[in-house]
């Protein structure tokens, strides 16, 4: 089986986890800024008031790698690679401080012009995330976050800014970032502080609501602005499994794969599937709507599928085996007995890739995308500067050979962009030394280091599977 000759292989990062620089040239503070690393991180996440009210010793976004000051080399390093495309996206707050301006900041837009005429200078196709976990904190505390319809307006305006400004630069773009995180880590996807006294439901599903009329207005806008432009959705994927042959546990694997369709549906059919009303009916949701908002979504659904996947998932009706969950994912699932786990407890299944391909592609016979794969895992820097990171060449390479598979079955794929290409900040747990890259940065978790850039084992390896198109693994 071979790939397509014009396959887009390359790497990915976001914003908020490699730029650094998280003030300068006007940028204002994203919700991401407010965050601490570690286990402070995952309290913070999971009570993000605590978060508004504390002073952390360290906040991992405001530095991260510094790539606001190291673009030019990385890009290049990347070049070395091969790299036919580089994901990353745009800092909302870099180009509106606060979110509700009425202009925008120009000093913000002349840093992306520069990253995108240096990713060209290579012939590097940029792939550009709108809305990465990163809505500017003002808007979280002076409109409640995406639970407020105002934040439709303020993100098209955004998004008309942007396409405006890079419509010839930039061809390919995601709207918002994994939009099921908002399921899972409301604060990160939709800037939600949800009170006790609410129905939390009703409060994400108005909130996914929102972002899916934005999504489709920003599909809108792309479309008026260079018909060429390629708009896609992102999923944070991973099929669940049934944990046993017992319907009661088939079923319920339907009725939980539901809950991360349930976004992909609306943005790649351009309506809301059959079994919405059931679903939100369940869980007490009442949709408010706004007059012409299903025309919206019906006429602007998006042109390919991109999604994560670092795992599969499980799911069981059995009490006793619902006990064992698996820690240290922000989408908590069962410890599959037939699968190892990174260090950090993601379980690793490369045929699970094969698996969400097919199903994806079967579901919706639209272009997919694979934007984020690969494992994080602490590496060690040898005295000669490399990195033998035979761990990852080893998970890639089964992750690459079963998304080959997945062509071969007849799936549509554009390209693949590995996540973290080089070592950027966790975003689950805001540790440096959960390492991606095939690039080490030295750098460590209290934010010491020289920032120098080493290349790994992989760096070579993947530099290969480039060369050969995916041939020699
Ligand atoms: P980190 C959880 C589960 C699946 C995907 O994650 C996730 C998360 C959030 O932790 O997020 C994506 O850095 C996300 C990236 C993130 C990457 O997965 O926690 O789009 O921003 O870095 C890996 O290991």
């Amino acid at each position: 089986m071979k790939l397509d000759k014009n396959f887009l292989w390359g790497g990915a990062v976001a914003a908020n986890q490699a730029e650094g620089a998280y003030l300068e040239d006007g940028k204002g503070l994203a919700l991401v800024d407010i965050l601490p690393s570690g286990v402070k991180r995952r309290e913070a996440l999971l009570n993000p008031k605590v978060a508004l009210t504390t002073n952390y010793s360290h906040y991992p976004s405001h530095e991260s790698i510094d790539f606001y000051h190291h673009y030019k080399e990385d890009i290049k390093l990347f070049a070395e690679m091969g790299f036919k495309v580089f994901r990353t996206s745009i800092s909302w707050p870099r180009i509106f401080p606060n979110g509700d301006e009425a202009e925008p900041n120009e000093k913000g837009l002349q840093f992306y012009d520069a990253l995108f005429d240096e990713c060209k200078k290579y012939g590097i196709e940029p792939l550009v995330t709108l809305n990465h976990f990163d809505t500017p904190l003002h808007l979280v505390k002076e409109y409640g976050g995406w639970r407020n319809r105002k934040l439709v307006d303020f993100y098209t305006k955004y998004a008309q800014v942007v396409f405006d400004r890079y419509k010839d630069k930039v061809k390919y773009w995601l709207t918002f970032n994994e939009i099921n995180m908002i399921l899972h880590i409301p604060f990160f996807g939709g800037g939600l502080l949800i009170e006790e006294d609410e129905n939390e439901e009703q409060v994400k599903y108005q909130a996914a609501h929102h972002q899916l009329v934005a999504s489709s207005l920003a599909t809108k806008i792309a479309k008026e602005t260079n018909p060429q432009i390629m708009i896609g959705c992102m999923l944070a994927a991973g099929e669940i499994y049934p944990y046993s042959c017992h319907p009661n546990d088939i079923w319920k694997s339907v009725q939980e794969n539901r809950k991360q369709y349930f976004f992909i549906d609306v943005q790649a059919r351009g309506e809301y599937p059959s079994y919405t009303s059931k679903f939100l009916e369940e869980r007490n949701v009442q949709l408010e709507m706004e007059q012409g908002d299903e025309e919206i979504l019906k006429q602007y659904p998006v042109d390919f599928i991109s999604f994560s996947y670092y795992s599969s998932r499980l799911t069981s009706t059995d009490p006793e085996i619902n006990q064992n969950r698996t820690t240290g994912n922000a989408i908590k699932t069962l410890r599959n007995p037939h699968l190892k786990a990174s260090e950090w407890g993601w379980q690793i299944d490369p045929l699970g890739l094969r698996i969400t391909m097919n199903q994806l592609y079967d579901r919706y016979q639209k272009p997919l995308f694979i934007v984020e794969n690969g494992l994080g895992a602490v590496d060690e820097l040898t005295e000669d500067g490399t990195v033998d990171d035979d761990y990852r060449i080893e998970y890639m390479r089964e992750h690459i050979k079963a998304m080959i598979e997945a062509v071969s079955d007849g799936v549509d794929l554009m390209g693949y962009t590995s996540w973290g290409c080089i070592d950027i900040v966790s975003a689950g747990t805001g540790e440096m030394r959960k390492r991606y890259g095939f690039i080490y940065v030295d750098r460590d978790n209290e934010g010491n280091g020289t920032n120098k850039r080493y290349k790994k084992k992989s760096f070579y390896w993947y530099k290969k599977v480039i060369e050969t198109n995916g041939e020699e693994l």
